[in-house]
């Protein structure tokens, strides 16, 4: 049997994988001039052919044999120097074709034919709603042909591409178009140059019957760069925000890193069938369609705010990723924790910082902080994996990027870049390590950051527990922080962390007292002191301080830890009213209401009256009538945390009782606060022409929330109000707004509202996703049953990516009541999905199961439950390596 015949699952992993050591990196022993590429695209058999010019390196071993990694091909010819190579002479199995007694420099051709439309996985080549289009990060090269398929090995690339005319009349690759040509069998042909050195994982091809939308940007030096969209034509008048996006972000480089495009071309593609969110192919970026297209009547405020740092963050990869790469694979986080701190900061510029600053930190938060405390924990740069595919991780990308924004606080703005300009300059071309980023810091700022590497290697969330002395008679104020990580699997010991931590002290009247940090260089007052915690246990003096201050520590949360304040509730509410500091205002406010949940949560296993202190009413009452405030802070500051930060609060996770006690809370501030909640709704209600700003957003984003507080209240006006948001809204954002509201109430408006919205929207997949991800987070009772029943919708299908988030992982990650049904329905439902995806499409399979992982956290019954789906899964016959190491890291860790 060929490679061909055989199906995706057949040829899956059947004994324990390897696993691969980031100190067993060894440099490539022969490096590539350059690659040749013609593609004859065929649905189910597409022929290959590539020339490849190679060269051994000087250090390397005269008798080192060439290592290429293929799978899912079939070998059709190989030729070096132009002579057949006879099957003796080279060595092949299903991952790897190696070739011995090699000359130091000389030409390989070699011919594959590929299957695309078996190709449910998603990488390498594919296709997708009738298009062919490519994957290739990390390992999706060696699924189009046999090539040293590791970031280190960069090439120049000519590449071919053959197809039908008129089924596939576009026909796309990296760089610049060079020529173009019909045969006289009906097909046609491009012929695409990329100037530029890049890795295999870089390389895209798209071929299809695709509309596009053209604009340009003329770049600081003068050059003209065309930018071009191509979608399906049904889908043409949802391109301008992401063009507009691309130009912001493109003159936002110049600006900010200095850094101009460099070529003549910036190709986006928009695709259905997509693993992840979009993916930066030098010149020629591929998206899944979710996260480029957008119209107002069919995305909301946060669609448009994703896509533009979406977009953003593919082209910030031409600098950071693409003229400066990886490595390795360990060193993901060089580019992509970069390139997050990127986009983040642009998203700030653009937008509104203390907004960004705080959802930044929630994702955090509630992702990375239970990743960090959970089997799957692992340093942003990881030291082992079995399959990198499970390491693009909240981690490696935003902690990673928390990591960079330290470097940014310790060396200043300016500081910072001297030290990228040095990176970007001293690194092009190249493929280096995390620790030439540092290099470059510490050398174009003269600094030794050596303590602070720590972050790179170390896993788990460090935590600082504070005590603090004043003496009224001296003025003196004095701070004393320790700080302690948790051991995480396979790193018991951790050596201390070099922290910045931004902090202020504040007066009983609210104002910021100035003092001075003794025992520094700086011996002037100032509000606020930028404190390096580099030892286990520290202190600090101040002096000059009035009167007792109220500390406010970790100001725009300048590292990834936690901040164990000694302080009550009446503290937090003070810091929440008064700290200048708009996000530790409303980390404090966050802080309260956590202290007052766990509170809760333990008088409801007592069997006690749950009852809300007044105080915590009046603090949000005084905040919703602040007119002082963004409406989009004031939005935030009333979001209660949500249960699942809740539950990493909590020794034993029991969610029924953190879901009654948020609900709870909820009732008790809409009944408490009823006038307010509709006031603020009715102000903000105004019918606008729908526009993309930080203030429209920020009024929608208050308006709705109102509404939701509303809809607590057993109000038929309500009901009413929210009919007509649903009904009369032209754009996405309060559509949405209201149908998630009535979603999560068992009311007669739901049903009908859900019904209304799919017979208006099924032409649209990107809204009908909306619509199956909505109904898989209603945390009303029988949501598997619906979730179930979802699955046997015509439009459903378990080989699309998005639509499997939309409602598998929708329930299971965050449907927490559902989810977790003390009889186990939700884990054997999550079991079954994660067996039947491992064939088609592992990377996605692997994703779901994370929702397994933490089973340690939950009550012994629970715990029983999930074990026992984890070791079913883990003893299945024929796993993915992805699926594989997330089942096994679970059961040991
Ligand atoms: N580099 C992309 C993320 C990405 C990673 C893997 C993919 O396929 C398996 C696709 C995209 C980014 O950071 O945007
Ligand atoms: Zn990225």
């Amino acid at each position: 049997m060929t490679t061909l015949e055989k199906t995706e699952a057949e040829s899956l992993q059947a004994v324990s994988p390897r696993v691969v050591y980031l100190n067993e990196y060894k440099k490539p022993d022969y490096q590539l001039d350059s690659v040749e590429l013609r593609f004859e695209l065929d649905e189910t058999c597409t022929r290959v052919y590539s020339r490849l010019i190679f060269r051994r390196a000087p250090e390397a071993d005269a008798q080192a044999p060439l290592k290429l990694d293929g799978s899912h091909l079939e070998l059709r010819s190989l030729k070096l120097n132009g002579e057949t190579l006879k099957p003796d002479s080279y060595m092949l199995d299903d991952e790897q074709l190696l070739i011995q007694n090699l000359p130091k420099n000389f030409e390989l051709e070699v011919g594959t034919h590929i299957n695309p439309q078996a190709n449910t996985a998603l990488e390498g080549l594919y296709l997708s709603s009738g298009m062919f289009c490519t994957q290739c990060e990390a390992e999706g090269f060696r699924r189009i042909t046999y090539f040293p398929d590791r970031p280190d090995v960069m090439s120049r690339y000519s590449v071919t591409v053959v197809a039908d005319k008129q089924k596939y009349p576009v026909l796309l690759s990296n760089g610049n178009k060079q020529d173009a040509g019909e045969l006289d069998d009906g097909r046609h042909w491009v012929r695409w140059q990329d100037p530029s050195l890049k890795p295999s994982y870089l390389f895209a091809l798209v071929a299809g019957d695709l509309a596009s939308r053209e604009d340009s940007f003329t770049t600081m030096s003068g050059r003209k760069v065309s930018l071009q969209l191509f979608t399906e034509a049904e889908n043409i008048h949802k391109c301008e925000h992401a063009l507009m996006s691309l130009k912001q972000a493109m003159k936002w480089d110049e600006d900010t890193y200095g850094r101009e495009y460099d070529l003549d071309v910036y190709m986006i593609v928009a695709v259905n069938d997509f693993n992840m969110g979009a993916m930066e192919n030098k010149g020629l970026n591929v998206f899944n369609a979710s996260c480029v297209l957008a119209s107002s009547e069919t995305a909301t405020d946060q669609d448009y705010y994703r896509i533009q740092s979406i977009i953003a963050h593919e082209y910030f990869h031409n600098w950071s990723g693409n003229r400066v790469t990886c490595r390795d694979w360990f060193q993901l986080s060089l580019k992509e924790g970069f390139t997050v701190f990127r986009d983040q900061t642009f998203s700030a510029d653009l937008n509104s910082p203390a907004v960004q600053r705080i959802d930044d930190v929630n994702v955090l938060r509630a992702h990375q902080f239970s990743e960090d405390a959970g089997p799957m924990a692992h340093p942003v740069r990881p030291d082992h994996y079995i399959e990198i595919s499970n390491f693009y991780t909240v981690t490696v990308y935003n902690k990673g990027a928390e990591v960079v924004r330290m470097l940014c606080n310790i060396l200043g703005r300016e500081g910072f870049r001297k030290g990228t300009d040095l990176y970007f300059s001293r690194h092009d071309g190249q493929a280096v390590t995390t620790d030439d980023f540092v290099k470059a810091m510490e050398d174009a700022n003269t600094v030794d950051l050596n303590q602070f590497r720590n972050w790179y290697s170390q896993a788990g969330t460090p935590e600082l527990v504070i005590n603090e002395n004043y003496n009224a008679d001296a003025r003196l104020y004095s701070l004393t922080i320790r700080q302690h990580c948790p051991p995480t699997p396979g790193q018991v010991e951790k050596k201390p962390y070099h922290i910045p931590l931004a902090m202020g002290l504040i007066g009983i009247n609210g104002k910021a007292l100035s003092s001075i940090l003794e025992n520094t260089k700086a011996n002037t007052a100032k509000p606020e002191h930028m404190l390096a915690l580099t030892k286990p246990e520290q202190h600090w003096t101040f002096s000059g301080v009035d009167e007792k201050p109220v500390l406010s520590l970790g100001r725009g949360f300048t590292a990834p830890v936690k901040i164990l304040l000694p302080y009550d509730n009446e503290a937090l509410a003070f810091l929440f009213a008064h700290d200048p500091d708009e996000f530790n205002r409303w980390d404090a406010g966050q802080k309260l209401a956590i202290n007052i949940m766990l509170k809760l949560i333990d008088d409801y296993h007592t069997g006690k009256d749950l009852r809300l202190e007044a105080s915590f009413i009046e603090a949000y009452r005084l905040t919703l009538n602040n007119k002082d405030l963004d409406k989009a802070l004031v939005a935030q500051a009333l979001s209660l945390p949500s249960e699942s930060y809740l539950a990493d609060q909590c020794e034993i996770v029991d969610v029924d009782a953190i879901h009654k006690v948020r609900e709870f809370i909820r009732q008790q501030l809409a009944e408490s606060l009823a006038d307010d909640w509709l006031r603020v709704y009715e102000e903000n209600d105004v019918n606008a022409t729908y526009h993309f700003s930080a203030q429209d957003m920020a009024q929608r984003s208050l308006k709705n929330l109102c509404l939701s507080y509303l809809l607590e209240q057993d109000n038929g006006k309500h009901r009413q109000r929210c009919l007509s948001q649903f009904q009369n809204s032209d754009n996405m954002t309060d559509v949405l707004a209201a149908l998630s509201i009535f979603n999560q109430h068992d009311m007669a408006e739901r049903q009908q509202a859900l019904d209304a919205f799919y017979d208006k929207w099924q032409h649209d997949r990107q809204v009908v996703e909306k619509w199956f991800s909505i109904q898989a987070g209603s945390s009303l009772a029988g949501a598997l049953k619906r979730v179930q029943t979802l699955m046997r919708h015509p439009v459903f299908s378990i080989k699309n990516p998005n639509l499997v988030r939309s409602l598998i992982g929708r329930f299971c990650a965050a449907n927490p009541v559902n989810f977790h049904l003390s009889d186990g329905s939700g884990y054997r439902y999550l079991a079954d999905q994660v067996l039947a995806l491992d064939g088609l499409n592992p990377q996605i399979a692997a994703r779901l199961l994370q929702s397994l992982s933490r089973w340690r956290r939950f009550d012994t019954m629970r715990q029983i439950l999930m074990r026992e789906q984890l070791e079913r899964i883990a003893g299945h016959p024929g796993l993915s390596k992805d699926v594989y190491e997330i089942a096994s890291r679970s059961l040991e860790g």
